[in-house]
């Protein structure tokens, strides 16, 4: 049984940046959607019980030509990608990235600012639904990306590369407070990442 993450913090306690209403559909309804679609999927083709990392890395090999594929990938990644996105934010959030992940972030992209800029870019220029990512490979190194819908790079590389944060840039993670602004909820999102838990991610990508 594939189960939601469990907030660590109540629906209005990212506010102003991330509105209570936004959080508690999208957690409530859009994740538990994905969450209970993915099950469903997961019973249907006999895979319940694996890991959804490994799901998501095997999906091209195993179940893109399965008549319920792309229902997997969909819900999969979407099952997926909130655990990602609703686990590295705090109301406690912002500030900086410390240790060996402000290091790396630093030796691949210049400085925080420069990282900050180009996730943001990546962010604000994925057309239509989708997220961008900082995700790193088995040997540390970082990259930012983007990908439509509810893809990963998990499912993009079969696994080579994983996600340690995920800003989530469909209209519904913003478009109750934020309207057309998508740039504006970028930049308010960093007032709520929480940096230790995204170092975690990065400690834990591939263990
Ligand atoms: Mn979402």
């Amino acid at each position: 049984m594939y189960e939601q993450i469990k907030l660590a913090y109540s629906f209005d306690a990212l506010e102003p940046h991330i509105d209570a209403l936004t959080m508690e559909t999208h957690y409530s309804k859009h994740h538990a959607a994905y969450t209970k679609n993915f099950n469903d999927k997961a019973v249907a083709l006999g895979f319940e019980g694996k890991d959804v990392i490994e799901v998501l890395a095997s999906w091209k090999k195993e179940l893109s030509d399965k008549a319920d594929g792309a229902a997997v990938r969909n819900n999969g990644g979407g099952y997926y990608n909130h655990n990602l996105y609703f686990g590295h934010m705090s109301p406690n959030g912002g500030g900086l990235p410390t240790g060996k992940l402000a290091e790396k972030i630093n030796e691949a992209f210049g400085s925080f600012d420069a990282f900050k800029e180009k996730i943001s870019a990546a962010a604000a220029g994925q057309f239509g639904s989708g997220w961008a990512f900082l995700s790193t490979d088995k040997s540390g190194n970082l990259t930012i990306s983007a990908s439509p819908n509810q893809d990963n790079p998990i499912l993009e590389t079969e696994g080579a590369v994983m996600p340690i944060l995920g800003i989530d840039v469909w209209e519904h993670a913003y478009y109750l407070k934020y309207k057309n602004l998508r740039a504006d909820y970028i930049s308010a999102f960093f007032n709520v990442v929480d940096w230790n838990k995204v170092a975690e991610n990065y400690e834990n990508a591939f263990k």
